[in-house]
């Protein structure tokens, strides 16, 4: 009887707690500090908010009991005025064994099972895509095809200002339609670059001579942040470009000023590859 009220209380207690915590929780701790704008921003960035916060949560809870269990035996247990040689030395006790082997089991199950099911989610091809883009990097800057629109947007390296800092204008700019079943098509023309938008939560090797996807449905118009994440060489860190999310209007603007230039028509291939040496290439001359 007593054993159930406090159970009630506690059960109670623990609810208005965290309804309090989460109340008092500021946008930025409710996506787990996770970049600024990554709400909402793709149709996959909910849930990987989610299944991070969670997993922050409870991971959290595990460690304040293991904390407190801790800082609880030592005080407990320390050695008292007059006291010496070693203590009743406790062993086999199995139903402790069984819970601390059982609940780190229980735990991994969990966290596996919940990340598989987010992250096939998010690697589910799009059978008919609404928009195709295929993007292919190269030492170090992007170059971008509007693969159902045949024109494309050559990147030329971000300039820096007088302080070193990447300046926006110069940026290459990758347009998307918002609300728009995109499929992203990877591509390398040198080494392993890796595709990144920031508030997009994702990222994806790019690999010379193998060709990956990323599928995904911008939810949010807006300029995300792009770089490359992959180590590259010198210019790594300007390996940068810029995402804008724009109403479908502005980006069939966008994509009839690419096409009225003659340089951007077509599409470009992953042929202008500086790497001499790819499988199936032969070496150059004199080597
Ligand atoms: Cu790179």
């Amino acid at each position: 009887m007593r054993s159930t009220r406090l159970k009630k209380w506690a059960a109670g207690a623990a609810v208005a707690s965290a309804g309090i915590l989460l109340a008092g929780c500021t946008p930025n701790q409710t996506r787990g500090f996770l970049p600024e704008g990554s709400e909402g921003a793709t149709n996959h960035t909910d849930s990987i908010i989610g299944l991070w916060t969670t997993s922050w949560i409870v991971l959290l809870v595990v460690g304040v009991i293991a904390w407190s269990l801790v800082i609880w035996a030592t005080i407990a247990y320390r050695r008292r005025k007059g006291e010496t040689g070693v203590p009743v030395q406790l062993r086999y006790n199995m139903p402790i064994e069984t819970l601390f082997t059982v609940i780190p089991v229980i735990l991994i199950i969990g966290f596996f099972a919940f990340t598989a099911k987010t992250q096939s989610a998010i690697e589910e091809p799009i059978a008919n895509p609404d928009n195709r883009i295929e993007v292919i990097g190269k030492r170090w800057a992007w170059d971008f095809n509007y693969t159902d629109e045949n024109v494309h947007f050559s990147g030329v390296q971000v300039q820096t200002d007088q302080n070193g800092s990447p300046t926006a204008d110069t940026m290459p700019t990758l347009y998307l339609p918002v609300n728009k079943s995109t499929e992203v098509k990877l591509e390398s023309r040198d080494v392993i670059h890796s595709f990144w938008v920031v508030e997009y939560l994702y990222k994806k090797d790019m690999i010379p001579g193998k060709t990956n996807y990323m599928y995904f449905t911008p939810t949010k118009t807006g300029t995300f942040v792009g770089k490359c994440a992959e180590l590259c060489g010198e210019y790594h860190s300007n390996m940068l470009f810029q995402v804008k999310v724009v109403e479908q209007d502005e980006y069939d603007a966008y994509i009839a000023s690419l096409a009225a230039n003659p340089e951007n028509q077509g599409l470009l291939s992953v042929d202008y590859n500086p790497n001499q040496n790819l499988p199936g290439t032969s070496a150059p001359e004199g080597h």
